[in-house]
């Protein structure tokens, strides 16, 4: 019977569940290596660990690691149902918290290695959390995105939006019908997916995150959004990689100022504060700052015993 230590947290509804001892060893060097050896040799850790059984497609994993980049505390891979994560804005905020609780960090900054580059998180007295998320850009503005019109969702047979990075690669779309209520959930789902789809076939197969942006009803919030991730789960938190994806189109565009505060709230109402620095103006490269909560729920020890069939998780 093989044994993981993991603790769970979720931010702002989304949940990441910190790997704390018992999984891969993946060795030594670059994270993105690390990641890739990940990948390749223990993905079966990957599927018992986030998959049902044990978890659900909306589950982020993060698997804490030495790190590699010199000034970094310390290191983390985030996984989800179908692969390996660049970055995860809402898993970093659970991963501080998870570490605080356990008494591990206190108030202060902390430096975090990650596949995609060193990113840094504050730790607030209040609990709150601050990641600096590393230096995000826009790569293409007003990009068209054809369906075909014979799809179930009809009416919607051009989609312009921006190809931007914030740690993952997000196409943006904005809109100012619809307010992404959750009953509005099956059709969001259905047309990012649809989106997703197409962007690939048209050239832009890197771009496996959907950000669909709306105005909000609520008073003091910027936008509301739904952000459709890689394995087909909707993000219940606001997406800290693709608010700072979003946070890069907007300070392009000139529509949000350095450090002035952009509220974006979640399909389920809960709100991260994002803020950039300019990193290099010419360039249109940002360093955006997310700030959030994040709640531990469960302390426990996962079992893996060789003689269940679905030992590995339920693979899609
Ligand atoms: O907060 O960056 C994020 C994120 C990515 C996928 C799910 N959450």
């Amino acid at each position: 019977m093989k044994r993981i230590t993991i603790l769970d947290s979720h931010t702002g509804g989304e949940p990441t569940r910190l790997v704390l001892d018992g999984g891969p060893d993946l060795g030594t060097g670059p994270l993105d290596k690390r990641a890739t050896r990940f990948q390749k040799k223990f993905d079966r850790y990957r599927s018992a660990i986030v998959n049902e059984p044990r978890g659900s497609d909306v589950m982020v994993g993060a698997l804490l690691v030495p790190p590699h980049r010199a000034g970094c505390d310390l290191g983390v891979i985030f996984f989800n149902n179908v692969g390996c994560l660049g970055m995860c804005g809402h898993g970093t905020i659970g991963l501080v918290a998870s570490l605080a609780h356990l008494g591990r960090l206190k108030p202060g900054r902390v430096a975090i290695d990650t596949p995609v580059g060193a990113v840094s998180a504050e730790l607030h007295t209040d609990g709150r959390v601050s990641v600096t998320n590393v230096v995000s850009y826009r790569k293409a503005k007003n990009v068209d995105i054809e369906l075909p019109n014979d799809t179930d969702i009809p009416g919607h047979a051009l989609v312009r939006g921006d190809i931007a990075w914030g740690g993952n690669w997000f196409f943006i779309t904005e809109t100012d019908g619809g307010t992404f209520g959750r009953d509005q959930l099956d059709f969001l789902i259905g047309f990012s997916r649809l989106v997703r789809e197409h962007l690939g076939e048209q050239g832009y197969p890197e771009v496996d995150h959907i950000k669909m942006v709306t105005r909000s009803a609520t008073r003091g919030v910027d936008e509301r959004n739904f952000v459709l991730c890689p394995g087909g789960a909707y993000d219940r938190s606001p997406c800290g990689t693709g608010t700072s994806a979003h946070l890069a189109c907007l300070a392009a565009d000139g529509l949000l100022k350095e450090g002035q505060p952009h509220v974006v709230e979640s399909v389920i109402g809960s709100r991260f504060t994002g803020r950039f620095r300019w990193h290099d103006r010419a360039k249109g490269e940002i360093a955006p700052t997310i700030t959030g909560e994040a709640h531990v729920c469960a302390e426990a020890t996962l079992l893996l015993d060789e003689r269940d069939p679905f030992c590995w998780g339920i693979r899609g």
